[in-house]
């Protein structure tokens, strides 16, 4: 299956990857660099998103050499390259990432202490145990047992969703009235960029594969990936920025 890809696939993934390792390393740097343009409460949260998309950084890079590893061109085409594309980076980021993403949408929404502790606690925990329980079925050989894996993790994947949507309309409408529009832009594209997951490892599952189905699923997740990290991350500052300046905070 791998070697059918077409040139025009590959280069096309490699080229998805390679934009991906700049926007997050772009993205890290501004996060980083406007930290101290918002008030102190709200520094945790630039932090932390700087680090998501850090941590995504590295993983990309590291994905773009193990997609350069695993195909070889000869004479123009695409051929096996020997060593096989690890899967594995895209979990290992998830699991870093995905609750890290939980805790500062919690975060920018400076709750009271023990809220926030709960609230961060219960989504990052959720978080965490989907991608655990996604994995064994992405490898997994037998469909029935990826089908499994995939029942399994919906099933926090369900709960944070109804925790994001039902959970936190209290807390949101307690959010100043210039923040709360963003700070519900950041529920919705949260849900709508998470649904492509799950909704992308039912394909091989379903009889999709092969190269067409390798690049869509490649790209697919890399845009999801912008999505949910970088446009998130512009979100999140956004709402800070509101709010400290809201709260009478004066940018440096
Ligand atoms: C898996 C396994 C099948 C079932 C479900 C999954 C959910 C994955 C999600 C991943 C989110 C990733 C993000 C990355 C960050 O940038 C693990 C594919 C429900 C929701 C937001």
């Amino acid at each position: 299956m791998e070697a059918e890809l077409s040139l025009f696939q590959y280069n096309l993934v490699s080229n998805f990857f390679s934009f991906t390792i700049a926007v997050m390393a772009a993205a890290t740097l501004f996060f980083w660099l406007q930290r101290s343009q918002v008030a102190p409460p709200y520094r945790a949260a630039m932090t932390i998103t700087g680090l998501v998309t850090f941590i995504a950084f590295y993983h990309y890079f590291r994905i773009f050499e193990s997609w350069e590893a695993a195909y070889a061109i000869v004479d123009g085409s695409v051929q096996a390259g020997g060593k096989s594309f690890n899967d594995a980076y895209r979990y290992v980021d998830w699991l870093l990432t995905v609750p890290l993403l939980m805790i500062e949408l919690i975060l920018v929404m400076r709750l009271s202490r023990e809220e926030t502790i709960k609230k961060a606690t219960w989504l990052a925990g959720l978080a965490a145990l989907m991608i655990a329980l996604g994995y064994p079925g992405e490898i997994a050989e037998a469909t029935g047992v990826a089908f499994a894996f995939w029942v399994l993790s919906m099933i926090p994947f369900v709960v944070i969703v109804y925790t994001l949507y039902v959970g936190l309309s209290e807390a949101v409408d307690r959010q100043p009235e210039e923040a709360k529009p963003l700070v519900n832009a950041a529920r919705y594209l949260t849900i709508v960029a998470w649904l492509f997951y799950p909704l992308v490892y039912l394909f091989p599952l379903i009889g999709l594969e092969g190269p067409n189905a390798e690049t869509f699923l490649q790209v697919g997740y890399t845009i999801a990936d912008i999505v949910a990290k970088a446009v998130f991350g512009v979100l999140i500052y956004m709402i800070a920025m509101r709010k400290s300046e809201a709260e009478g905070h004066k940018p440096a």
